[in-house]
């Protein structure tokens, strides 16, 4: 690990490494973020709100740690962000220190809209359904508020009687499926958040 380079950027623009550790300081919105081979991107923690104008890209080893973050990625697809979710290429080490409490939830503009009407804000931000939204919260936290509540359970229900997927409709650890797993996450974290 010796030829690792640490390097802190503060402003944002295109990233492209394909090797390395990057850490993102007081950086809110970048271009583009493109990441091969061992590459690292993090996000310090407390940045806040990210947004993206295109992409994630993310191969081989490469991870993007989005941390105690959100962000907003435009000219992508939920889709191939919960794939990035589910393979490793976009983390959260604020969630992993957490013992299964927070993780990275995810939704389009669309469903969003859906969820809290089509002035709904996300982060203080208005949104096209187009967007992708990646937030740092409770892990069955359906539909993004911050915190576990009735409506949370609700929204797990009904994806899980109509066969939906993604986070919004219950699908709390990206494993393509809306089970029983996710309700004792729902469950268990309604009880743990504080
Ligand atoms: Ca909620
Ligand atoms: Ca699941």
């Amino acid at each position: 690990m010796d030829n690792v380079q640490k390097v802190y950027l503060e402003s944002g623009g295109n990233i492209t490494a394909n090797a390395g550790t990057l850490t993102l300081r007081n950086v809110h919105a970048l271009d583009s973020l493109n990441l091969s081979g061992s590459a690292l991107v993090v996000a310090q923690g407390g940045n806040g709100l990210m947004t993206l104008t295109s992409g994630p890209v993310i191969s081989g080893s490469a991870a993007f740690d989005l941390n105690d973050n959100d962000l907003i990625a435009h000219a992508t697809s939920l889709n191939q962000i919960v794939a990035y979710l589910a393979n490793g290429r976009i983390i959260s080490s604020a969630a992993s220190g957490s013992g299964g409490l927070m993780g990275l939830g995810t939704s389009d503009g669309a469903t969003f809209h859906s969820i809290w009407g089509s002035d709904g804000t996300f982060d203080g931000q208005l949104l096209n359904d187009a967007d992708i939204l990646i937030k740092y919260t409770i892990r069955g936290d359906a539909d993004l508020s911050g915190r576990i509540t009735t409506n949370d359970f609700a929204q797990a229900q009904a994806g899980l009687l109509f066969g939906l997927a993604g986070w919004t409709a219950g699908d709390f650890n990206n494993d393509g499926v809306i089970d029983a797993l996710d309700f004792q996450i729902l469950n268990t974290n309604y009880l743990a958040q504080p």
